[in-house]
């Protein structure tokens, strides 16, 4: 039986191969077994496929996901990492992990969160007014754009548990700013870069008591909690965002969902989905029966056949700001509901049905919807919107006064897609690929015909493939671009079931590649990529050469700031100072050791040690980390970082290198000496 497939099957290696065996690639190296032309490699490979029972699909999908080793992979893809609160950055086609970059959470690898000055900074900044935080669960990422590109500068994230927003910086993979959002409490997917990177947009997922600060019971509901949708003004030095020059608009207490930005067409508009328009809070708990009053939340905020799409006019609330017609509201200037109506930047569409995903065409052009409970893909027309606001072409307002402009007016399509439609990317050639989370499957089908090529009838269902399973985001390489590329999709799939070994009870997340076969074939599933840590969102995914990452920092950085950290030192310049209780060191590390390399101190004293890696060799990481102290860094070659403490607990701690830095790496190590206080030694 297997003998069937071997004639094809070496028909095909050759023709894939060819080139390279062609180039001599292969060399002398095939062990005597060839003739020189490929053939004893392609019997090489007949027979592995015939041990391993690999079929020729199974064959060419290895080839087409593999990546020889030393070489680079043509994308990389960054992923939000879930309640993990990090994000992954994974090499595509090959699918692997490369890096994971700590962003609300601490993470003790990068040395976030334990003691170093960078990391305890920036965590800091995310903490809500007299809160600390310590996780969260990263939702959306969005890379930067320039003319609507990923241009490889910073990539923003936010917190669905606390509505913050990360900040990473491309150049070192770092996160380096994390802020909490005045007047948002949480958000999901409404997160996105506006296409010059002017603007990262979050809005908020539930409502919360309006004015911030302030209790409100949910009888109040309607009256007293609002969301808020908050343009976040980046500095276009650093990638930073500047609260000062951000505004936001006040929204009616729908819970505002996902979202993405104009581009083209539509450049200078935002759009965000809602679901419970209804204004369900759930249902109450009566004590005395032991049972709930009224509907939960999942049938109350499903009960309308529509909720609303929001349409924010940005270009033009950026200048209500500049004529001054806002108010401020939790330190951030607010445009209110009532001024955004009279200003004509706010508008409604009524989407079908529990909506969730909103996916902007790469022209700019088709809106394209999903409702959850719909089986369609429901399209709107960003012309036929700007008909139908310039002709008031409304069938009414909702209860806060928001013009709802007329469904059928500015409606291009709606295409039935299957069960459970989420989210919806797209290619070069028309096509959009819808997640169906129910069906456990992508469809495919045509936008209009002004941007669909190959033949294909608008508006249609023209492929579709099952995913396993329970797939949630999906993303196309530059997918969300002005220029999206029609090779690849990754589907994230929430369960595996039984894909992998059995690991249970709980089986991990799966990302599943397929071959888009230029936007033109049929899809094809190329591999399976189990994530071992969950749970991630969404992706985008980006070319790997608009990568800006640097190779070495400048001697002496302060990771933070980029710029020479104030403490740098350089080999011969270690020091120690006492000034009373305050004990402050100047030590450098590099292979393989720490100077100085005792460190004594008096139990209570304040301790400051400024560390500096004084390798210029790329990946020549230093750690420090001091037993009982909760204290661990990673210094990169050519690193600063401070750590202050308090040396409360007497005794002798050993420090080491936590990086395998070296043949002598384990005696990359030292002593922090914290002699008893007279008083405690004057009891013994
Ligand atoms: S949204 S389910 Cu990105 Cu689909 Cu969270
Ligand atoms: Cu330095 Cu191990």
């Amino acid at each position: 039986m297997k003998r069937q497939y071997l004639v094809p099957l070496l028909a095909l290696l050759v023709l894939v191969l060819g080139g390279v065996f062609a180039a001599g690639a292969c060399g002398d190296d095939d062990g005597g077994n060839g003739d020189g032309n490929g053939n004893g490699v392609s019997s090489d490979l007949d027979d592995i496929a015939a041990a391993r029972g690999l079929t020729p699909e199974d064959m060419k999908h290895a080839l087409q996901q593999f990546v020889p080793p030393g070489e680079y992979d043509d994308y990389v893809m960054f992923a939000s990492g879930g309640h993990s609160g990090q994000v992954f950055v994974i090499g595509m086609p090959s699918m692997r992990i490369l890096k994971v970059i700590a962003a609300f959470t601490p993470e003790p690898w990068q040395g976030y969160g334990y003691g170093a000055d960078w990391g305890d900074t920036v965590l800091a900044g995310g903490n809500p007014e007299g809160v600390e935080l310590t996780w969260g669960d990263t939702h959306h990422p969005a890379l930067s754009e320039t003319a609507g590109d990923y241009d490889g500068r910073w990539l923003y994230v936010n917190d669905r548990a606390n509505g913050r927003v990360a900040m990473v910086d491309l150049q070192d993979m770092r996160t380096k700013q994390v802020l909490a959002i005045p007047n948002i409490q949480t958000s999901h997917g409404g997160l996105f870069v506006t296409p010059d990177s002017e603007y990262a947009m979050i809005t908020s997922k539930f409502p919360m008591p309006w004015p911030p600060g302030t209790y409100a019971g949910s009888d109040e509901y309607a009256d007293v909690y609002r969301g808020a949708s908050a343009w976040l003004k980046i500095d276009q030095t650093n990638g930073r965002i500047n609260m000062d020059e951000s505004f936001q608009l006040e929204l009616p207490p729908y819970t505002q969902d996902l979202a993405d930005a104009g581009k083209l067409v539509s450049a200078g508009w935002g759009f965000f989905g809602s679901f419970n328009t209804e204004l369900s809070v759930g249902a109450d708990f009566d004590e005395a029966l032991s049972e709930p009053i009224g509907d939960p939340m999942e049938a109350g905020a499903s009960r309308n056949n529509f909720d609303y799409l929001h349409l924010i006019n940005w270009k033009a609330a950026e200048q209500l700001i500049a004529d001054g017609k806002y108010e401020m509201i939790g330190g951030q200037r607010v445009i209110r509901i009532e001024t955004a109506v009279e200003e004509g930047i706010l508008y409604l569409i009524p989407e079908p049905k529990s909506p969730h995903g909103i996916d902007v065409s790469p022209t700019g052009r088709y809106l394209v919807v999903s409702g959850k409970l719909d089986p369609h893909v429901t399209i709107f027309d960003f012309e036929k919107v700007e008909a139908a606001i310039a002709a008031e072409d409304f069938e009414g307002f909702d209860d806060y006064g928001i013009p709802i402009l007329n469904y059928d007016s500015v409606l291009a399509a709606q295409v039935e897609v299957g069960a459970g439609p989420l989210h919806t990317q797209f290619d070069s050639k028309g096509h959009g690929y819808t997640s169906l989370f129910l069906e456990s499957a992508v469809a495919k089908f045509t936008l209009g015909d002004d941007v669909v090529t190959g033949g294909e009838a608008p508006f249609e269902l023209v492929d579709k493939i099952s995913v396993h399973y329970n797939i949630g985001h999906l993303a196309t390489a530059e997918g969300d671009t002005v220029t999206p590329d029609d090779n690849y999709l990754v589907a994230l799939n929430k369960w595996s079931i039984d894909r992998f070994a059995p690991i249970g009870p709980l089986h991990p997340q799966n990302f599943q590649l397929i071959d888009l076969v230029d936007g033109e074939g049929p899809m094809d599933l190329i591999a399976d990529m189990p994530i071992g840590i969950g749970e991630p969102h969404y992706v985008q995914i980006m070319k790997a050469d608009k990568l800006s990452a640097l190779e070495l920092y400048a001697a002496g950085t302060d990771a933070l700031t980029m710029d020479t950290h104030p403490e740098a030192i350089d080999a011969g310049e270690e020091k120690v100072e006492r000034d009373g209780n305050n004990v402050t060191v100047w030590m450098t590390a590099v292979r393989s050791h720490f100077t100085p390399d005792i460190v004594r101190v008096k139990e209570g004293d304040n301790v400051t040690l400024h560390i500096t890696n004084i390798e210029q060799t790329r990946d020549a990481t230093h750690g420090f980390a001091i037993a009982h102290y909760n204290i661990q860094a990673s210094l990169e070659p050519g690193e600063v970082a401070t750590f202050e403490f308090v040396a409360d607990k007497s005794g002798a701690y050993n420090f080491y290198c936590t990086e395998f830095c070296s043949a002598l790496h384990l005696e990359m190590a030292g002593w922090f000496l914290v002699e008893p206080s007279d008083a405690v030694a004057a009891l013994d």
